[in-house]
């Protein structure tokens, strides 16, 4: 069975808890819940991992080689600034999808780049709990096309 890890950064723990306005009233559990329900669905199995902490995602996808087939992300806030989350993932041979809950090029200008999609394989944006489920689908299509 193929394996995909799903990687949360900084402050996604405190979804439905804070800025519902702008994330909505879903919570990390509930998203990790219907990942898991997709994964059953679709027949791979699913590893969550959340950290507020640069280093410790560093770690962790420098591990997944590990366990997963292809990475599931949603870098939050380090989306815009980390130089080493983008140069883990292009060192490793992992496919990897980037997730967003909402539409990061519709806010703010500074979230308009990206420093992590040209290390993805591709990128979803703007669909709440969607977004997701979608990058899980997008990765399983991808293990298939392997
Ligand atoms: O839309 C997304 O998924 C983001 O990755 C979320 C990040 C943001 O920095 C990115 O630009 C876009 C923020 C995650 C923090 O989520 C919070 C949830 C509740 C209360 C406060 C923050």
């Amino acid at each position: 069975m193929k394996k995909i890890l799903v990687i949360h950064g900084p402050n996604l723990n405190l979804l439905g808890k804070r800025e519902p306005e702008v994330y909505g009233k879903i919570t990390l559990k509930k998203i990790n819940e219907a990942l898991a329900k997709e994964a059953k669905k679709e027949k791979v199995e699913v590893k969550f991992f959340q950290s507020a902490h640069e280093g410790e995602i560093v770690d962790a996808i420098g591990k997944a080689g590990d366990w997963a087939d292809a990475i599931v992300i949603n870098p939050a806030a380090y989306t815009h600034t980390s130089v080493a989350i983008r140069d883990a993932l292009l060192a490793i041979d992992i496919p990897t999808v980037e997730v967003h809950l909402s539409n990061i090029y519709k806010r703010e200008e500074f979230r308009h780049k990206s420093l992590i999609a040209p290390a993805a394989a591709g990128q979803i944006s703007g669909f709440g709990l969607n977004s997701y489920i979608l990058g899980l689908d997008a990765a399983v299509a991808l293990l298939k096309n392997k």
